[in-house]
């Protein structure tokens, strides 16, 4: 571990706070939960009041604790709505944190001061489980993915990790295990490119035949290297006994992240478990299949539903229900045709992934980023409480820090802020403004949004989106317009300026 952090680490003391203390019978640091489901849009859970999808296990959680309707991962894709989470720091301040490719070295770097670092130096043990999608090794294109893979989570504070390196569409399709491929064959080595093709592997593109279990959109990508007959992103030669297979990607990272709550019960654990649902391509386990009526984007709700029931079951079961608080959200907001004919467009019918909100996954509009978000912690949260103040990912690192009564070291998760009492339902505000990106900048500011003028394009073919870029000023009343219907710029010029000075000021922090 890098010096200057293990002594940082080792020099914040960690007490309680009182929410901690407040009740004899649980003295205990509470548990944590972190479940981030993956472009699983506002209206994906039932409990946001769509009538058309059926999430019980999320929504018994929702109903036994507190539902945010205003809550932001400050991106509207994964790798830097990710990357903001886990260090206080907006992705946006880098040029390097867009959507990662499988062979991109950890974006994160190892001297960066993590989430996973507070509760490991508050004396948690600590797993990164599931999706990860923010590189791993040093340089881009550079790692050995027949050894050691390192830097890797171990580096940011995490002790256990089981992973998918990137997305469930881009190679190399295999978990990684604390940074070694798992059932890999020394016989069979694994080769990564996301430049050049290996001889003799067959491509999606050439060989359609080949693609048996899903086809890509026309125009849209996913059309190199072909593993379990789909086309994915990179290119990517052996390791064929390390291939996940795809319809039990849900099973083997929540068998993992169950098991290590099972091994960690009698001390203070935090969990971070990224789901692969509803990411494309979008392939249920047979049980779940066909369940949805809406095809497999439906079905791996279901399925991530299913995964947030079999983590809750395992608190029960292990009598951690009472001292552990789980918050469940999604990385950015949903997309219906993200690039494979999975019929998840014909087969929509009135559901809405993206609720009442504007846009979705890639936008700046209030869908790329206003996720679901529940926290669930029995005993110190009202039940069936909902909260509109404005909370967002980016302020849990600084919000634990409080929560364990302990300091970040100076200079970490400098855009974090404590919002403790906003996360647990006591504060109906929370923060004055945050800041969202989607490649174009946004601000919000109470109850209004303003998009910076931007040459983007204002809508994406492919995946069907309103990317929210306009070549104007855009400001929206969200009270009185969540949809983002009726820009108020040209009535409203003062506010326009204040909050871009607002903006402009961040942006030189
Ligand atoms: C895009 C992919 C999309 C998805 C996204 C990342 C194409 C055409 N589209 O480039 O399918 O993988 O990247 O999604 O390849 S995210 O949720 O991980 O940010
Ligand atoms: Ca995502």
């Amino acid at each position: 571990m890098n010096t200057l952090k293990h002594l940082l680490l080792f020099t914040t003391a960690c007490s309680s706070h009182p929410a901690i203390m407040a009740q004899e019978t649980a003295p205990q640091r509470p548990n944590v939960v972190i479940i981030l489901g993956d472009d699983i849009g506002y209206g994906d859970l039932s409990c946001n009041g769509e009538k058309t999808i059926h999430t019980p296990h999320v929504d018994a959680l929702a109903h036994q604790g507190l539902r945010f309707t205003n809550a932001h991962a400050v991106a509207s894709t994964s790798t830097p709505a990710r990357y903001s989470l886990l260090t206080g720091h907006y992705a946006w301040r880098r040029n390097d944190t867009g959507i990662a490719p499988g062979d991109a070295g950890m974006i994160i770097r190892p001297e960066q001061y993590t989430l996973a670092d507070l509760f490991q130096s508050c004396g948690y043990t600590t797993a990164a489980v599931g999706k990860w999608h923010l590189g791993l090794g040093d340089k881009t294109g550079t790692q050995d993915w027949n050894g050691f893979i390192s830097p890797g989570p171990a580096d940011i504070g995490f002790d256990y990790s089981y992973l998918m390196a990137a997305t469930g569409d881009r190679v190399p399709c295999v978990f990684v295990e604390n940074q070694r491929v798992v059932n890999l064959d020394p016989n069979d080595p694994i080769a990564v490119s996301y430049k050049t093709p290996f001889p003799g592997e067959p491509l999606a593109k050439d060989h359609p035949e080949m693609l048996t279990v899903m086809k890509a959109s026309p125009n849209h990508g996913h059309n190199q290297a072909i593993v379990n007959g789909i086309g994915r992103i990179g290119y990517m030669k052996g390791g064929k006994k390390a291939l996940w297979k795809d319809e039990n990607i849900a099973d083997s990272i929540t068998e993992h992240a169950v098991k290590f709550i099972q091994e960690n019960k009698d001390h203070p654990f935090f969990l971070y478990f990224g789901t692969n649902d509803a990411h494309v391509p979008r392939v249920p386990h047979p049980r779940f299949r066909g369940k949805s009526g809406m095809g497999p984007r439906g079905d791996v709700l279901l399925q991530f539903d299913w995964s947030v029931g079999e983590i809750s079951r395992t608190l029960e079961e292990q009598g951690l229900t009472e001292n552990t608080i789980v918050i469940i959200t999604s990385d950015n907001g949903p997309v219906v045709d993200d690039g494979y004919q999975d019929q998840a467009v014909e087969l929509l019918g009135d559901h809405r992934p993206w609720g009442p909100f504007r846009g979705g996954k890639y936008s700046a509009f209030e869908a790329g980023t206003r996720i679901p978000m529940i926290l669930y912690w029995p005993g110190k949260i009202k039940a069936g409480n909902i909260s509109d103040a404005l909370v967002s990912h980016i302020d849990l690192i600084a919000s634990f820090a409080s929560l364990l009564q302990t300091s970040l070291p100076r200079e970490a998760a400098p855009d974090s802020q404590n919002h403790l009492p906003a996360f647990l339902g006591e504060d109906p505000k929370g923060r004055e403004y945050l800041i969202e990106s989607a490649g174009t900048l946004s601000i919000l500011f109470e109850n209004w949004k303003y998009i910076v003028p931007s040459n983007g394009p204002t809508y994406s073919k492919l995946t069907n989106t309103e990317l929210g870029n306009s070549k104007e000023p855009q400001l929206y009343n969200l009270t009185k317009d969540k949809g983002e219907k009726k820009n108020l710029a040209p009535k409203y010029q003062k506010k326009v300026d204040a909050l871009h000075k607002i903006l402009q000021l961040e942006k030189e922090k």
